[in-house]
């Protein structure tokens, strides 16, 4: 499995202070910056909606194209836990035809009388209803594919408690990105978390303009090549809040130790309650708050066989807020949406939950 992958490429490294012009540079040397770079995120002691695989999202959910107004969705497939409505029309969810299969879902828009046009959609385009930039041509804003949740499943996984703190076990996606860095050779290592809903809250009461079900969350570290081979020098990492990405300097970032390097390589965040948006500071004393060491159970998110799902995942509202976020299939940095390319198809995933 590809998180063995990383953790069997285990070795340790050294953290190096370099003194550089009037202030230390810090080297960090690891074989696999994936798991020595992931952070661990603090979640509220009061959290209710708390991280799950996407595995057991896709397990737990319906599968549908939805239609302009008017014309009903259409449900195309359901997720393995839910074999009373398996049958020869709606068949399981196959997370290959969500994302990377040349045999990805397809599907028609409607015309207002609710008959077929002849354009079609593909499950790894980006279609999320209501999504902004670059859907294809002629998609209308409430047509694409979504992943309903079901909503028992929408709390996540419960944590497991270790000595009074409670951990989250649950896989967290990473891929890595090579990037220039101020003219130097860079690295940008992204790493995906996944929660089954998305519940701002104000005053203790959620937001409802802006609660939707299925949260993805993406953070980024930024890392310079080192001049040896497997040396880095951690740049920044960059956390998105208020709609906006922000890059944090590491070395304003809390640290802490862990796997993949010697020393303190993992950055410390905090999750807002709800909407689980990223502060770089761990709260104050919170030896309740459940921790997600990301780097004990990480995944590469691009053999994933659902990367490049296009839909949303999590259920259609009315609004861009208040429908299911899109999964890893943007390219972020560059504010626009990736040509989607065909790859050839895979077997089928084994099971990568977390077995909860
Ligand atoms: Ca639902």
């Amino acid at each position: 499995m590809s998180s063995e992958r990383f953790l069997g490429a285990l070795l340790i490294g050294a953290v190096l202070a370099v003194a550089g012009c009037g202030s230390d540079i810090e080297t960090i040397a690891t074989s696999n910056p994936e798991v020595a770079f992931a952070p661990l995120v603090q979640l509220d002691p009061q959290e209710r909606r708390m991280p799950l695989s996407a595995r057991r999202f896709i397990d737990r959910s319906r599968f549908w194209f939805s239609h302009r107004e008017g014309c009903p969705d259409e449900k195309i497939a359901v997720g393995r836990t839910l074999g009373e409505e398996q049958n020869e029309r709606i068949n399981w969810i196959f997370a290959v035809a969500l994302g990377k299969g040349p045999f990805s879902y397809f599907r028609n828009g409607d015309e207002p009388d609710c008959e077929r046009r002849d354009d079609q959609y593909t499950a790894n385009q980006y279609t999320r209803p209501f999504g902004a930039g670059n859907r294809p041509k002629g998609l209308l804003p409430e047509e694409g594919y979504y992943l309903d949740l079901v909503d028992a499943a929408r709390s996540g996984t419960r944590p497991a408690t270790s000595g009074g703190q409670p951990l989250v076990r649950v896989p967290a996606y990473a891929e890595r990105r090579d990037e220039e860095v101020d003219g130097d050779d860079g690295v940008r290592l992204v790493y995906w978390l996944l929660y089954g809903m998305n519940e701002p809250r104000a005053n203790g009461a959620p937001i409802d303009r802006l609660t939707h079900e299925g949260d993805w969350e993406r953070v980024d570290v930024l890392l310079r090549k080192g001049d040896e081979e497997g040396a880095y020098e951690p740049v920044s990492v960059r956390v998105r809040r208020d709609g906006r990405w922000r890059d944090v300097p590491w070395d304003s970032l809390q640290r802490t130790a862990g796997a993949g390097a010697d020393g303190e390589s993992h950055p410390v965040l905090s999750a807002e309650l709800g909407s689980h948006e990223l502060a770089p500071a761990r709260r104050p004393s919170c030896s309740s708050c459940p921790e997600w060491r990301t780097w004990g159970a990480l995944a590469e998110a691009t053999t994933q066989l659902w990367y490049r799902f296009g839909g949303a995942w999590g259920d259609v509202g009315t609004s861009s807020a208040t429908t299911g976020a899109v999964g890893p299939h943007r390219e972020w940095s560059r504010g626009r949406i990736e040509a989607i390319e065909h790859f050839q198809r895979e077997a089928e995933q084994a099971e990568e939950d977390e077995g909860v």
